[in-house]
């Protein structure tokens, strides 16, 4: 890290040289002038705590939701109309997605699914077909990994227009991260036997729509895809698949599938609707792209971002990146839209397919700015432009968007969603 706009004369006068030098070194930052608290005499004096409970429940002054939306940016609804519910990205701190608040796309509601009735049908290529029950499947040894799950919609409010009134909720909210336990899908291969021929698997939902999709039986999916019933500690919820979810990590959400009840392994794609109507891209030639089973490197600004207000003089810039090619090896930021670039801290450990935390000073000097932000993945893979992203897929698309975010600032602080 660079030490930074601190010395352009606009740094806070109350933090010393040595406590400047002290946190450059550790963020390559420096700080707000802390509060004056030389008396703690205005503080309520302390009293007797509300009972104790078998669930907590978040601070009254803490207000968190998601926000259920009837098609790509159409909000408020009815949530009986709702298609998908997005996560609170501009209020989330760290990199872990509360549970109640993941982001949610389900295609025909939440099914109220009994565990004990739940069964997994497990067949085709394989030489000892099973159906298994939930006590089987919690019998069976886990794994846990900390890892994103992104639906393909996410960034759709952004490919055509930009409505300027939205938040970093509106526009990135289709993404969250969790720590997942469940089955290795290595292991469920063993246990039946599949057949080394097969190089697909079908994996279908018990919910009313159905969802099923062809998954590619690569190294990689065999190495890292599990049979999901834990989410954050505790059994999946069931608007995240309880009580059994496919779990595949960088890959694109609709192939993730919720309340799991069969897999079917073939030598070839099933071609379901959902992969030869649904969940296929049209290109900017007409032709359609079908199978484009991966995340690609992403990255958005949560603070400040749309509709927040900021103030001349520090501001810190937070936001997260993720890529489903592994870890987010790099971050930059712009507050110039994109003229010129420096780097942000990365928070604590940049897992492989999970959302990181980066961090920027800035000192806003109170004239128009341009927050954008730009990450790098471990294959190297850089987060394109609007422009270079356009030019390559064209607008008849609506999955895959991960062009970079701006921001606009206007004289008035006011924080506005912009296209670059
Ligand atoms: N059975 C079933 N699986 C499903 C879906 C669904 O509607 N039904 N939605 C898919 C889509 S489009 C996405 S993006 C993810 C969303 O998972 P989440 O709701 O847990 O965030 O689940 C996928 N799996
Ligand atoms: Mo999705």
């Amino acid at each position: 890290m660079t030490p930074t706009a601190a010395g352009a004369g606009s740094a806070p006068t109350r933090t010393r040289p040595s406590r400047r030098r002290m946190l450059a070194g550790m963020a390559g930052a420096t700080m707000a002038a802390p509060a004056a608290a030389d008396t703690l005499a205005e503080v309520p004096p302390r009293g007797p705590g509300a009972p104790l409970s078998a669930t907590s429940e978040r601070s009254g002054y803490v207000h968190l939701g998601r926000i259920p939306e009837s098609t790509p940016g159409r909000r408020p609804v009815d949530p009986g109309e709702a298609i998908n519910s997005k996560t609170p990205l501009g209020q989330l701190v760290g990199t872990i997605t509360p549970a109640d608040l993941h982001y949610e796309r389900s295609h025909a509601g939440v099914p109220d699914i009994d565990p004990a009735l739940h069964r997994l049908l497990v067949h085709g290529m394989a030489t000892r077909e099973r159906v298994f029950t939930m006590d089987d499947i919690r019998a069976m040894p886990t794994t846990s990994r900390i890892a994103f799950l992104e639906c393909t919609g996410n960034g759709w409010e952004n490919w055509k227009t930009a409505p300027p009134d939205v938040t970093v909720q509106n526009t990135h909210g289709l993404v969250s991260t969790s720590e997942w336990t469940g089955v290795p899908l290595a292991y469920v291969l063993d246990l039946v036997g599949a057949d080394p021929a097969a190089t697909w698997m079908l994996a279908e939902g018990g919910d009313g729509a159905a969802v099923a999709r062809s998954i590619p039986l690569t190294d990689e999916i065999i190495a890292e895809g599990m049979l999901a019933h834990g989410q954050n500690g505790e059994p999946l919820r069931p608007a995240h698949g309880f009580p059994l979810r496919l779990f595949l990590p960088g890959l694109e959400g609709n192939l993730n599938i919720k309340w799991l009840r069969r897999l079917k392994f073939g030598d070839r794609p099933f071609m379901t609707r959902w992969e030869t109507a649904r969940y296929t891209q049209l290109q900017a030639d007409g032709s359609a792209r079908q199978f484009q089973l991966r995340q690609e490197v992403n990255s958005v600004i949560t603070a400040p971002s749309g509709m927040m207000q900021i103030r001349p003089g520090f501001n810190r810039v937070t936001g997260l990146a993720w890529s489903g090619h592994g870890r987010i090896t790099r971050v930059e930021v712009s507050t110039d839209g994109a003229r010129t670039w420096r780097d942000a801290a990365i928070a604590g450990p940049a897992l492989p397919k999970a959302q990181a935390r980066f961090q920027a000073d800035w000192v806003w000097d109170g004239t128009p700015a341009r927050l954008v932000s730009r990450a790098t993945d471990e294959k190297g893979n850089l987060q394109p432009d609007r422009a270079r992203f356009i030019a390559q897929t064209g607008t008849n698309a609506l999955f895959h968007y991960n062009a970079q975010q701006t921001w606009a600032v206007d004289a008035e602080g006011r924080v506005r969603n912009v296209l670059a």
